[in-house]
């Protein structure tokens, strides 16, 4: 066990120097003070400067979390019917030999029929897929394509800037006008509003483009409530904007930037009062937004965009992604280190993958090429029979760091491929959540304060390294040490399967950064430009900005931003008229943390958020109970008229556990597995629905 001597000649009390697992771009650091064995507080590490001393008000009950009565503390096997959450404890080594052995017997037929499912339970590279890629690789198991948050928005972003990069989060205290753009940043990005803020307090403009009038768009000087991907027009608008006044930084647009007559022209096809009717938004508002750019353009002055990913969960997702990246360029706002766009900052990392992941361990496994299944679509996939399109069917679901029963789209179907009888389904967790209650086996994982990881963030530039506080609870392992033990069962004699974690979070990033700086103070800054590209030097093949696409192009698509309509938009069937989004609760993250009671209490009852306008032609009060359908399923939610939703949106905050919401469903029994545009992720925002009196 390589977590285990943490605390062997510990004195009573001490600190540890820790990082937040979550998935969140602010990837905090934190210090853990340790009693006696036991974690007693844990605080936002004040030395570093992006946590700055605070944690959000989540991760600040983490204690609660790890010491909470229903963390899983041995491994269990199943005795009731699939999904009934009825198990047996049983040993390690009894739950790992069964494992390893059905493994093995559909590895000999088509090791395909294996399938992991993993997301960012934990964002650490080591506990998330450091020691697991290794083993499902030599396994010759089906990859997985992890596109569920934001596959969308990084194909949008690589197609245009050429990677996930962009500005550096900090230089937003210096812009003069923030466009928060599908991002509650008080909610899933509060340390990038502390700078929005420091922003404000010295005279900038802050604008909210949000179909949901959140605390953020709230606190903002104006609130963009637009319709759900409607975006792209909003962009072409404000674009159109800028040529017909002037505001055009014609010398950055001609040595920066690709295809800048074909943008032109079809950018002065989207005046206000075009995109103001696709969008929903008065044209005025437009205009005025048009005007504060071409202000600052003006002045010299920096404008910097925080797109974030609540904008690209729509069919046009990757499009509009595509088109806000170009605003940026059209004005020369990249001049300004406190300029440009930042979307993920995750493309700035040297992770060293080949070293860490080891995908050639695929060459000695017995399916050198592997099909790849899209998470995004595992309703579907664990329902599909044997096919030469699909391949085998899926036999065999080894799921950690994620909870794909209550976050999965189109929730009735991945509910009944769960349920399969055939299927052998193991998951790594910390608690019964809805998709362990599925497993056959349920082996139990360490927290975060109890097992070696390493991060990345998404949106800062640090590296931060997270040491174990306390020794695992109960029979509790790292993901890690599961994978391991399983190597070993089917005799993978590569001595990589031998690391520990402590050398994985070494490999991690190799030379790429200074291990001993981070052992010592927790966390390294990447050495990175300030204003990446002041002088162009995009990392797209052309290096520029690429407006016009030559790689969208050579695959016969749109090689332009297109503006592409929703596939359920608003309004448009009229046996369900509204449109239904579903971001993240504040005191949740996706479905984490829904079992921590203070924090369930802070959430309330599952919500449904309306505009009175469409709750009074239905009935409905404030406070009433409310069934959601479609074709796809319904989910019983409390209906709140509280000046959230915009007329035409209903709001449904995620993501609750099934089994403690009031019907035993959630909003993902309305969501759909179609797919966006570029990059196959979900559409998780583009859903139609109708509601009626419960
Ligand atoms: N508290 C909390 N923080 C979180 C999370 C959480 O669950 N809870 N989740 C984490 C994860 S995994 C992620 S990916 C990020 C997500 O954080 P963000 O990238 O900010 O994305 P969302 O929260 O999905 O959506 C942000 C906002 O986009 C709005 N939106 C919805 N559709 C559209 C649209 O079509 N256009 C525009 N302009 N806006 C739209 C939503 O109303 C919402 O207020 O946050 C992370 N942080
Ligand atoms: N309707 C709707 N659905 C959505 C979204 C939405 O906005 N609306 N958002 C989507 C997005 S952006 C995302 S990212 C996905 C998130 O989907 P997931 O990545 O599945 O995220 P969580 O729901 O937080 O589940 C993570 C699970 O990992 C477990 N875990 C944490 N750390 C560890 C560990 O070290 N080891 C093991 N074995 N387990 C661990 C936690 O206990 C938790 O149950 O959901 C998506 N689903
Ligand atoms: S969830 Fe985000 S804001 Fe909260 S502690 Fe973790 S990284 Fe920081
Ligand atoms: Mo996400």
């Amino acid at each position: 066990m390589d977590t285990a001597d943490v605390t062997a000649a510990a004195p009573a009390e001490q600190t540890i120097l820790g990082a937040c697992p979550h998935d969140c771009p602010d990837t905090c650091a934190f210090v853990t003070t340790v009693r006696d064995g036991r974690a007693v507080r844990l605080q936002g590490n004040p030395q570093h400067p992006q946590t700055g001393g605070v944690l959000c008000t989540k991760v600040s009950r983490y204690l609660e979390r790890v010491y909470h009565p229903q963390r899983l503390l041995q491994p269990l096997r199943r005795v009731g019917p699939k999904g009934a959450g009825r198990f047996e404890p049983v040993s390690w080594d009894e739950a790992l030999d069964d494992i390893a052995a059905r493994l093995r017997a559909l590895a000999a037929r088509d090791p395909q029929t294996i399938l992991p499912y993993s997301y960012a339970g934990t964002m650490g590279l080591v506990q998330g897929e450091g020691m697991a890629a290794r083993f499902f690789h030599r396994l010759g198991a089906s990859l997985l394509d992890r596109t569920i948050c934001s596959a969308a928005g990084a194909a949008g972003l690589t197609y245009t800037l050429g990677g996930k990069v962009g500005m550096r989060v900090e230089h937003f205290a210096e812009s003069r006008l923030i466009l928060i753009w599908g991002s509650h940043s008080i909610g899933s990005n509060l340390h990038f509003w502390r700078y929005a803020q420091q922003a404000k307090r010295a005279g900038a403009r802050l604008v909210c483009i949000d179909p949901r009038r959140t605390e953020t768009a709230e606190k903002c000087h104006e609130h963009l409530a637009l319709l759900p991907g409607t975006d792209a027009a909003l962009a072409y608008a404000l674009m159109q904007q800028c040529i017909v006044h002037g505001w055009v930084d014609e010398d950055y647009v001609q040595r920066h930037t690709l295809g800048w007559e074909a943008l032109r022209e079809r950018a002065l096809q989207w005046p206000p009062e075009r995109a103001a009717a696709v969008c929903g938004l008065p044209v005025a508002q437009i205009e005025a937004l048009a005007r504060d750019i071409g202000a600052c353009v003006q002045r010299r002055e920096p404008v910097a965009i925080r797109l974030n990913y609540g904008m690209q969960r729509t069919r046009g997702g990757a499009n509009a992604v595509r088109a806000v990246a170009c605003l940026p360029a059209v004005i020369g706002a990249w001049r300004h280190r406190a300029g440009g766009l930042l979307l993920s900052s995750s493309g700035s990392y040297p992770v060293q993958r080949e070293a860490l992941f080891r995908p050639d361990l695929l060459q000695r496994s017995p399916c050198p090429q592997p099909r790849v299944i899209n998470m995004s679509t595992i309703g579907d996939d664990l329902l599909r029979p044997a096919s030469p399109a699909f391949g085998p069917a899926i036999e065999a679901l080894i799921v950690y760091n994620s909870n794909p029963v209550a976050v999965a789209p189109d929730a009735g179907r991945v509910v009944r491929g769960f349920a399969r009888e055939d299927l052998f389904t193991v998951v790594l967790e910390q608690f019964p959540t809805d998709t362990a209650d599925y497993a056959d086996y349920v082996l139990p994982a360490t927290t975060q304060l109890e097992h070696w990881d390493i991060h990345l963030s998404y949106g800062h530039t640090d590296v931060l390294l997270n040491r174990p506080a306390i020794a695992p609870l109960g029979q509790a392992r790292p993901n890690t040490w599961v994978f391991r033990e399983l190597a070993r069962r089917l005799g993978f004699d590569d001595p990589c399967f031998a690391d520990d974690d402590l050398t994985l979070c070494r490999q991690a990033f190799g030379d790429a950064v200074d291990f001993e700086v981070l052992m010592r103070q927790g966390w390294v800054t990447l050495p990175l430009p300030e204003a990446p590209f002041a002088h162009g030097g995009f990392p797209t093949p052309s290096g520029r900005c690429e407006f016009y696409s030559p790689r969208l192009a050579a695959q016969g698509l749109d090689p332009l931003p297109a503006v592409l309509s929703n596939h359920e938009p608003a309004g448009h069937d009229p046996r369900h008229p509204l449109a239904m989004i579903s971001p993240p609760a504040r005191h949740f993250l996706n479905s984490t943390f829904v079992n921590v009671a203070s924090l369930r209490d802070a959430e309330g009852e599952p919500a449904l958020e309306m505009h009175p306008a469409d709750a009074a032609p239905r009935g409905i009060a404030d406070g009433d109970w409310v069934e959601v359908f479609n074709d796809r399923g319904q989910c019983r939610l409390r209906a709140r008229l509280n000046g959230r939703a915009r007329p035409g949106v209903v709001v449904g905050l995620g993501i609750w556990w099934r089994k403690l919401s009031p019907d035993g469903r959630n909003v993902n029994e309305l969501t759909s597995q179609a797919l966006t545009d570029l990059g196959q992720a979900p559409t998780f925002y583009d859903c139609a629905v109708e509601v009626r009196r419960a």
